[in-house]
């Protein structure tokens, strides 16, 4: 028995240590520990509901935008606000925009490596690169002197010792199993990838002022002014720039990336059975696409219970709750609660041992990550569960036709999505959804403009004066890592009480109460790792969630020494 440390775990955004048990070269137990802590809810007690998506925005620098959206969607359950169509299409424009970013990120910045040798890539033949290349995707960068020339330079760095970022990673290990000609051509996507990312998330630029954290939200709308006389509003110029940033996006999704996971995925089949976990998933469902009150979703809400595609449950949000068992929290009533966020407490209470620790006690509180549960039950959120959700409704069409054209490619079953590598299809699967449902709002949006509908805020609710004296609301939605909730309590126009669980607070979560593992926990459990000196499997798998410790935590010293000081003048 090994028992192996990964801490900090990088590649990923914030801080995630993990501690697994290694036997006969597979996990046998895991622990999962988010180190840091955040305080944004507390930091939101007290203030204007109208001003809190600029702060809630501020939980994340990789999932902008999502706490933003959430925030105000609470915000106008509660008050009774209701953003007009304009409103509805601008919202699902940035959050798609930045789904596919997001996505395009992951696969080729943060999780690649750990299938790709970059080392290796330098013994490829150009040659034979290419036309692997044209063999799987009309992409026109694919000449044997381009991957020639990505050579070289990747060489002369090699050569000068300039690996950077790269110097620390477990080239030459066993594990990666990809010829030197697709680890060349997925090392050349990696660096056109990062040429993807600045280009199209100018979309944010052009809707919301910038990236990451747009400026255009408004409780009640948007601020984006929309006028086709207007110079300084969205008009048929902006309209135009925006689709054809949606078009170039849709060609890399379509042409690069989709095809490159299918490429890797075929040398690494075994990972379609490396990495399943709780097999629950849920997904609260996202992408309005009409007016009503319980409007149409582009991607469907639903519950998976143990692996059933037969039967999807309806989510009910009063079933969402958060335990503390094994988190450095305390409730007042006693930590083996189980409160709905509505109800929900912030009061960190740090018990484990004074950092730095050679391993932490599964069986006392080891995490500043809340366990939540649906109904009791520990739930995968993330592609994967919304891909699941949406293939097995049926809904949208274009994600089963997708689904199942990846898996005959590859050759496996339904069965094989319940993985490392599932979550990986998953997320370029839904990528290649997000991108060509864009250009349809985009279209919308030109259409109400046309009809001179420039309406993007229902002000009606905006004073203060108009709100109950108490009232409470819930805003859901799909961020890139999964489904994302905000609680607000408003109490005589300020928030009395603020509360997030966010994507990897369900899938990075402890122990609850009754010892139940959460998503990354049970994982875990079953990889191989062939050198506990080298854990790159446990890597993939924790990767393929796309964890986010930022989003479940706030800056905290442990020496209590002062960081910043933040003055409001
Ligand atoms: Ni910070 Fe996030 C997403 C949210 S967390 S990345 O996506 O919400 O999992
Ligand atoms: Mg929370």
């Amino acid at each position: 028995m090994v028992h192996i440390v990964v801490d900090p775990v990088t590649r990923i955004e914030g801080h995630l240590r993990v501690e697994a048990e290694v036997d006969g070269g597979v996990v046998t137990e895991a622990l999962s520990s988010s180190t840091m802590f955040r305080g944004i809810e507390l930091i939101l007690r007290g203030r204007d509901p109208r001003d809190a998506w600029a702060f809630a925005q501020r939980i994340c620098g990789v999932c902008t935008t999502v706490h933003a959206i959430a925030s105000i969607r609470a915000v106008e359950k509660a008050i009774g606000a209701v953003p007009p169509p304009n409103a509805r299409l601008l919202r699902n424009l940035i959050m798609s925009a930045q789904v596919v970013h997001d996505h395009v990120v992951h696969f080729y910045h943060l999780h690649a490596l750990d299938w790709v040798d970059l080392v290796n890539a330098l013994t490829a033949d150009p040659a034979k690169t290419s036309s692997l290349a044209q063999s799987i995707s009309e992409w026109p960068l694919s000449s044997t002197s381009y991957f020639a020339g990505v050579r070289d330079r990747m060489k002369a760095f090699v050569e000068r010792g300039q690996l950077g970022i790269f110097a620390n990673a477990y080239w030459g290990h066993p594990a990666y199993r990809l010829p030197p000609e697709a680890n060349l051509l997925a090392v050349s996507h990696y660096l056109e990838a990062l040429d993807f990312q600045r280009r199209f998330i100018k979309i944010h630029a052009i809707l919301g002022g910038k990236n990451p954290h747009p400026q255009s939200f408004l409780v009640g709308g948007m601020a984006t002014p929309v006028d086709p006389d207007s110079q300084s509003a969205l008009n048929m110029d902006t309209i135009a720039a925006l689709e054809k940033l949606v078009a170039d996006g849709m060609d890399f999704v379509s042409r690069v990336y989709l095809p490159d996971v299918l490429a890797i995925a075929s040398y690494y089949k075994d990972w379609t059975s490396i990495g399943t976990g709780i097999g629950n998933y849920m997904a609260y469902g996202d992408y309005p696409e009409d007016d009503n009150e319980n409007p149409a979703l582009l991607l469907p809400t639903g519950v998976i219970h143990g692996r059933d595609l037969g039967k999807i449950d309806a989510v009910d949000h009063a079933k969402i709750t958060e335990q503390i068992a094994h988190s450095w929290y305390d409730y007042s009533g006693g930590d083996g609660q189980a409160l709905n966020p509505f109800k929900g407490e912030t009061t960190p209470h740090y018990t484990g041992p004074k950092p730095p620790y050679e391993r932490l006690d599964v069986t006392q509180k080891y995490s500043w990550i809340k366990s939540p549960r649906y109904g009791d039950e520990p739930m995968e959120v993330g592609p994967l569960a919304r891909m699941l959700v949406a293939y097995s409704s049926g809904r949208p069409a274009r994600v089963k036709q997708l689904v199942d054209k990846v898996l005959s490619t590859l050759g496996v079953g339904p069965d094989a999505l319940y993985s490392t590598l599932g979550r990986i299809a998953a997320r370029a699967i839904e990528t290649q959804v997000l991108v060509e449902s864009m250009g349809r709002w985009v279209r919308d949006l030109a259409e109400n403009m046309a009809r001179r509908d420039f309406r993007v805020q229902d002000n009606s609710k905006w004073e203060p004066s108009s709100w109950p004296n108490d009232c409470f609301g819930a805003g859901f939605l799909e961020a890139p890592r999964g489904a994302l909730g905000h609680w607000v309590h408003i109490s005589n126009g300020s928030i009395a009480n603020y509360q997030c669980v966010v994507p990897s607070t369900w899938n990075a979560g402890p122990r609850d109460a009754t010892g139940r593992p959460g998503p990354y926990e049970a994982a875990l459990v079953g990889t191989p790792v062939a050198n506990p000196a080298q854990p790159l499997e446990i890597l993939r798998t924790l990767h393929s969630f796309d964890p986010c410790m930022a989003c479940g935590v706030h800056v905290v010293d442990a020496t209590k020494r002062e960081l910043a000081r933040v003055k409001v003048a």
